[in-house]
C-alpha cells in the first residue's frame, strides 16, 4: 500500500515515520509514504502557499493551485489515489471500520490543511472524502494523516510482526482489552491475579473474557452494541449484566 501526504511540513511526518512498527514496515517495502512538499508545487519566487480570504476576517487560507497541482504530480508519477482524503474538522470521524475501508486500498493521498482553513474548492473538486480524527482542536492535517497511516497501515498483512496480536486487538473485536500482566508474579506487595499464574489455559481464557467484557461494560457499554461476541462471552456477558441490575436493587 501506497500512501502519498500532501503538506507544508514534510519533516513533521518524515520524523514520525523514522521510528517503530511504521518504519520498519517502509524498510520493508510492505508500506510506501511519501510526504510531499506543498511548496514544491508553488511557482513564485516565494512559494506561497496562503493567501488572505476572500470576504476578509483573520487568518489565511490554503491557496488551490499548489493543492491541485500535487495531486496532478502524484497522478503522473505512481496513478490515481482510490481515495484523496483531506483531513479537516469538517470531516466524518475516523473510525477503526474507516481504517478498515481504506486497508483495501492500495493508493491513498492524503491532503493536510494549515492556518484558518482551506480554499473550499479543494474540498468540493479534489477531495474525495473528508476526514476527522475527533472532537479537539489541532494545528494542521499532518498529526490526524499519521494517525490515519497508522491505523491503516496496522491492518495490511505483514506490517505488525505478529497478525494474532493484530485480530486481537480490542477495537477490531469490538472489544477493550482485557489486563496484562508480567513478572513478578509479586511488586511492592501487589500481586498478580492467581489464576494467570495457575497455568490452567481453560480458566485463563474464560478470565480474560470475563475481564475484557467487564471493562467494557463499565467503561464503553456503547461498544457492545456491534461487539462479535462468540457463545461464551454471551453467556458471560449476561452474567455481568444481572450481577449489576442485583447490584442496583442492592442484592449481592
Ligand atoms: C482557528 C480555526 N478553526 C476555527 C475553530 C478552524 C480550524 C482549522 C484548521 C481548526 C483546526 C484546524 C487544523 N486541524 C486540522 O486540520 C484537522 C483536525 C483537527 O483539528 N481535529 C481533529 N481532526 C482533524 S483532521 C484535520
Amino acid at each position: 500500500m501506497r500512501f502519498d501526504i500532501v503538506t507544508i511540513f514534510p519533516r513533521m511526518v518524515e520524523a514520525a515515520l523514522g521510528e517503530g512498527i511504521l518504519a520498519r514496515a517502509i524498510q520493508r517495502n510492505v508500506l510506501t509514504v511519501r510526504a510531499r512538499d506543498l511548496r514544491e508545487f508553488t511557482e513564485d519566487r516565494h512559494r506561497t502557499v496562503d493567501d488572505v480570504p476572500y470576504g476578509g476576517g483573520p487568518g489565511m487560507v490554503l491557496k488551490p493551485e499548489p493543492l491541485f497541482k500535487a495531486v496532478e504530480a502524484i497522478r503522473e508519477e505512481v496513478g490515481a489515489p482510490q481515495a484523496i482524503v483531506l483531513v479537516s474538522p469538517h470531516g466524518r470521524r475516523f473510525t477503526q471500520a474507516e481504517a478498515g475501508r481504506l486497508a483495501s486500498l492500495d493508493r491513498v493521498a492524503i491532503l493536510c490543511g494549515r492556518y484558518e482553513g482551506i480554499d473550499d474548492r479543494v474540498r468540493e473538486q479534489l477531495a474525495t472524502e473528508e476526514i476527522s480524527i475527533g472532537d479537539y482542536v489541532l494545528s494542521g492535517g499532518e498529526l490526524p494523516a499519521l494517525v490515519i497511516v497508522d491505523a491503516v497501515a496496522r491492518l495490511i498483512p505483514g506490517v505488525v510482526g505478529d497478525e494474532d496480536s493484530v485480530a486481537g486487538d480490542s477495537f477490531s473485536r469490538g472489544l477493550l482489552d482485557y489486563p496484562h500482566y508480567t513478572r513478578p508474579a509479586e511488586f511492592r506487595e501487589w500481586k498478580v491475579p492467581d489464576v494467570l499464574v495457575s497455568g490452567h489455559h481453560g480458566e485463563i481464557r474464560r478470565w480474560r473474557k470475563r475481564q475484557a467484557l467487564e471493562l467494557t461494560l463499565v467503561r464503553r457499554p456503547d461498544l457492545l452494541v456491534d461487539a462479535e461476541l462468540d457463545v461464551e462471552e454471551q453467556e458471560i456477558l449476561r452474567e455481568l449484566m444481572e450481577a449489576k441490575k442485583g447490584a442496583a436493587h442492592g442484592r449481592d
